[in-house]
Parts: C-alpha cells; structure tokens; sequence
C-alpha cells in the first residue's frame, strides 16, 4: 500500500538543460526558478564558467537543471549535457537583435540536430520582455524560423529578473513531462477579476487579459490533445 502511495504522489525526475548565448540570462532564470525572490543577490550572479546546476519542485515534479557556460568556445560542449535530457530551455535575449544569427547557428542548429534530443521537448523562452527594445514572440518565432522544428516545442515571453510569466512556461513544461498537477493547473477556468471588469469599462483595457486568456486556452488545448495522445 506505502509502495503505491509513493508511486502515485512522489515527485517524478526531470532533467533540463538551459542553453544560449552568453548574457542571455540562464544563470538569472535558475536562480529565479530555485529560489523565487533573487532581488538580494543583486550584481552577485557573475558570468559562468563550467556550470551551474540546481534541483528543485514545480508542481509534482522534482526538476534538475542544468546552466551551462556559453562564452564562444563552451559552447560546443553543450552536447555532452543533451545525454538524458527530458527537454532544452534556450533562452533568449530578447533585446539583442544583433545576435539571432549566432544563437541560430551556435545554439538552436545544434540542438534541432543532436541526436540525444531526438525525444526531447524544446522550450523557447523570449527573456528581458521587461526591456522596451525587447522583440516580441512573434517575432522572435519568425526570426528564427520557429515554426519549422519538428520537435514538441513552444516560446514565451518572460522576465527572469522580474519573473513575469515565468510560472506560465514552467507550466507548459511541466505539462508536456507528464506532470498531472501542470495540466489540472493551465486546465482550469480563468475567472474574469471583479474588479477589472469593474474597473474596464473601456475595450481596449481588456486586450491584454482577452490575450492572457487565448494563451491559457492555446496551452491547455495542447496539453489536453498531448494527455489523450499519451493515454491513448
Ligand atoms: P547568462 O547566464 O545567460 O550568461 P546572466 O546570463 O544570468 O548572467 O545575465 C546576464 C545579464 O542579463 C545580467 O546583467 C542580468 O541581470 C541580466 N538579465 C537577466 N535576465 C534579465 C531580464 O529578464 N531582464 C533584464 N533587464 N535583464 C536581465 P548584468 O548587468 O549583471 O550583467
Ligand atoms: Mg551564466
């Protein structure tokens, strides 16, 4: 009875690997993902060398993951990460127009390429949204020719310095690695606030909560075609 218990509830292992350029914000986003409020450790995040790796919980998952150093020459290492890996979070610097190529070509090719990650899910994340240069997701998708990948993948934008919709992607993640809890969580329904309903009596205020929703709806219709496909 305790075996099933524990079989049922305990937390299952995941491994990822965070990849990308240098400065592209991979050390800030463990940090964010491990211990939430990261304002306190200021300018002491400093550039990688080797890695970093950090273990924590999101719903019923127990997520290892990995922060590789990517100045120019580390980067041809990332493959020997790839080996078992559950799924890659390349991150992107939003703001730096200047160097999609070179996240394309070093990075994102490599990756779509490897053999390791044959199975494996890939999670765009477009960081530094809270910057005003900072390019959209669509984009980004476009810029990088997204939508050709033939693996499971999706992009989102975030702030790992702020953690704005941080949570949201961890929640695709989660979802597309089997955990039960993500697909409850981005399959409830959102409640419209009182307050902004309220509160909006103009339409175009209600633009970016009508966007919010399609979001969650686009996630949660993913992550209920991808459960019936697995059930199935
Ligand atoms: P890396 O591990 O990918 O090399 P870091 O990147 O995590 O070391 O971050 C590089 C710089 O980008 C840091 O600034 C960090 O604060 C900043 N950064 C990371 N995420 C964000 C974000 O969401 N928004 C903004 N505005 N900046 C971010 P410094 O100044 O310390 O080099
Ligand atoms: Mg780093």
């Amino acid at each position: 009875m305790g075996n099933i218990w524990s079989r049922l509830f305990r937390h299952r292992e995941v491994r990822i690997v965070l990849v990308g350029l240098d400065d592209a914000g991979k050390t800030t986003l463990l940090y964010k993902l491990k211990l939430g409020d990261i304002s306190h450790l200021g300018s002491h995040i400093i550039p990688t060398i080797g890695f970093n790796v950090e273990s924590f919980a999101h719903r019923d998952l127990q997520i290892t993951a990995w922060d590789i150093g990517s100045r120019d020459k580390m980067r041809a290492l990332f493959r020997h990460y790839y080996k078992g890996a559950d799924a890659v979070v390349v991150v992107i610097d939003s703001s730096d127009r200047e160097r999609l190529d070179e996240l394309n070509f070093d990075v994102i090719k490599p990756a779509i390429q490897s053999e390791e990650l044959e199975t494996a899910t890939l999670l765009f994340l477009a960081n530094k949204q809270d910057l005003s240069q900072a390019m959209s997701v669509e984009e980004i998708t476009e810029k990088l020719n997204l939508k050709s990948i033939v693996h499971n993948w999706s992009v989102f934008p975030i702030s790992a310095l702020k953690g704005t919709g941080v949570s949201e992607a961890l929640d695709w993640l989660a979802c597309q690695l089997g955990s039960l809890q993500a697909k409850k969580a981005v399959v409830a329904p959102v409640r419209e606030s009182p307050v902004l309903e309220a509160a909006s009596s103009d339409e175009t205020d209600r633009t970016p909560q009508r966007k919010d929703y399609c979001n969650r709806a686009y996630t949660a219709i993913k992550c209920l075609f991808k459960t019936s496909r697995t059930e199935s």
